[in-house]
């Protein structure tokens, strides 16, 4: 207990990280359950302050709980020290503290879900939804507070790993030869440390509005509430890529692994990172465009959203060209990954409907958008976690799992991902709103599908659970030596990621 307390190995500090992803991940996905259930069918049981409460905490554990702790918490500290060829990172108590902040805000946020009415102003926590007026209850404050400590540790966290990825390094005079995830945990770590602070400010100025008589937001003292919109999306745009970059380097790092290529284009990639940190700083207005905009803004919001589709586009197709040519074992983590390129391409591609502002102006606040972004989260960086978890658990565990098992995981979560979320976007284009407890009766079915689909997703998350009980308890003990020495792929055996993880180091010097 106390080596798990007081641990600075990045290692241990990694799993804890697992550990607590999973278990918010687990919360999250029983929440979005009840939400299906709920909108299985058109007038059943609605309380919509209760349904409100149950998106908003939903959508807080997976961005904060789930997806960040695992992708950056998690992969980002076991592998970047190792990437890196560094014993550890750069600050091993500060890492150890990152992690600890973490349990007392998810307890924060569970709270919130239980004292008076709970929090059901979505995960934007606009005012004057969110102000004392119209809700009055500690459920907000909860989660403020909540947020608050949950961005003390990404700060922190971010510090540590900009720290440890520019002065661990050993060839400063070439960063080109950083592995590719390395630079995804590098922009991702900028990204946090230029857009939570202002998160940070917005939530207190709130914070204050509700508690202490301030009108940062509140008209009648001078305030505006559209000023906590534009402080709120100057962080939850870059929000966004900081959910999905550290899965476009997990995905290199696989794509090169099972073609036994260097990626296509790699300084192009480092470019395309580069490029989509940049300009994500810059496009948070296309949340916006429905506050009565100037045309001028609105013309520089899309235009400037619409050239993120370029470094995105070049990703995409740099890795097909990578893959293109090889000898592919289709293994379980390629077809994840394949999986992740094509759903993640479709989402993307919804995106780029929704910069144009004057579509956005019918679309926005519709299922199109929840369509959107659950392609790109729940099928992008949801999809690079399983694939690096197919491909990392033998290093992470020392244990081998069932390959045709996890193929089996993949066409499962597949058919059920896309069954929920493709009829969504046709629910958009009808007008069903996003974030209501109810619809009108002529989208029974395309609702119904939608909540088949999940239950399917859910099947295919007990599968993942029971694969990864199976393997702990039969204890698939893998030959690290053997691995290491041998070059071929037996199946049954596990890959040997173990020595593959330095080649981008040893291919170039
Ligand atoms: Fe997004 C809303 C636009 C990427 C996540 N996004 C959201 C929300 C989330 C989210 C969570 O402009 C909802 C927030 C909320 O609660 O309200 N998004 C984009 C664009 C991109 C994009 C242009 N989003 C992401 C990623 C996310 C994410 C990545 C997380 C992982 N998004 C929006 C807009 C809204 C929005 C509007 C507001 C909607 C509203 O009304 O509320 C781009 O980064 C995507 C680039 C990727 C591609 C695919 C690969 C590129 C290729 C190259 C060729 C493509 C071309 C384009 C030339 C484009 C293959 C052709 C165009 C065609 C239409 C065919
Ligand atoms: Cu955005």
């Amino acid at each position: 207990m106390i080596r798990w307390l007081y641990s600075t190995n990045h290692k241990d500090i990694g799993s804890l990280y697992f550990l607590f992803g999973i278990w918010a991940g687990l919360m999250g996905l029983s929440l979005s359950m009840l939400m299906r259930i709920e909108l299985s069918f058109s007038s059943i049981y609605s309380s919509s302050n209760f349904f409100n409460m149950i998106i908003t905490s939903h959508a807080f554990l997976m961005i904060f709980f789930f997806i960040m702790p695992i992708l950056i918490g998690g992969y980002a500290n076991w592998l970047i020290p190792m990437l890196l060829n560094s014993p550890d990172m750069a600050f091993p108590r500060l890492n150890n503290l990152s992690f600890w902040l973490l349990p007392p805000s998810l307890i924060m946020i569970s709270f919130s879900m239980f004292v008076n009415v709970g929090a059901g102003t979505g995960w934007t926590v606009y005012p004057p939804l969110s102000n004392i007026i119209f809700n009055s209850s500690s459920s907000v404050d909860l989660v403020i507070f909540s947020l608050h400590l949950a961005g003390v540790s990404s700060i922190l966290g971010a510090i540590n790993f900009i720290t440890s990825s520019v002065n661990l390094w050993i060839f400063k005079k070439n960063f080109s030869y950083l592995s590719l995830y390395s630079w995804s945990v590098l922009i991702t770590a900028i990204l946090l440390l230029l857009s939570l602070p202002v998160l940070a400010g917005a939530i207190t100025m709130l914070l204050f509005d509700r508690n202490f008589n301030t009108s940062f937001f509140d008209p009648s003292g001078g305030g505006d509430p559209i000023l906590y919109q534009h402080l709120f999306w100057f962080f939850g745009h870059p929000e966004v890529y900081i959910l999905i970059l550290p899965g476009f380097g997990l995905i290199s790092l696989m794509v090169m692994n099972e073609s036994m290529k260097e990626i296509f284009g790699s300084l192009g990639m480092i470019y395309a990172m580069l490029s989509i940190g940049s300009l994500g700083l810059i496009v948070w207005a296309h949340h916006m465009f429905t506050i009565g905009m100037d045309v001028d803004s609105r013309a520089y919001f899309t235009s400037a959203t619409m050239i993120i589709a370029i470094p995105t586009g070049i990703k995409i197709f740099s890795w097909l060209t990578t893959l293109y040519g090889s000898t592919i074992k289709f293994s379980p983590s390629l077809i994840w990954s394949i999986g992740f390129i094509y759903l993640f391409t479709i989402g993307g591609l919804t995106g780029v409907m929704l910069s144009n502002s004057s579509i956005d102006i019918i679309l926005h606040d519709t299922y199109y958008v929840v369509a959107h972004f659950h392609y790109v989260l729940s099928m992008g960086a949801v999809f690079s976690i399983f694939a690096s978890l197919n491909h990392w658990i033998p290093l992470f565990t020392g244990l081998s799992t069932n390959s045709l098992k996890l193929k089996i995981h993949f066409f499962i979560t597949f058919i059920g991902v896309n069954m929920t979320f493709y009829p969504q976007h046709y629910l958009g284009l009808k007008g069903m709103p996003r974030r209501y407890v109810d619809f009108s009766d002529n989208m029974i079915n395309l609702n119904l599908f939608s909540s088949l689909g999940s239950y399917i997703s859910l099947i295919g998350v007990l599968l993942f659970i029971i694969i990864i009980y199976e393997s702990l308890v039969s204890k698939q003990i893998l030959m690290w030596m053997n691995v290491l020495m041998s070059n071929e792929w037996v199946e049954g055996q596990p890959p040997k990621t173990h020595s593959f993880i330095y080649s981008p180091l040893i291919s170039k010097i």
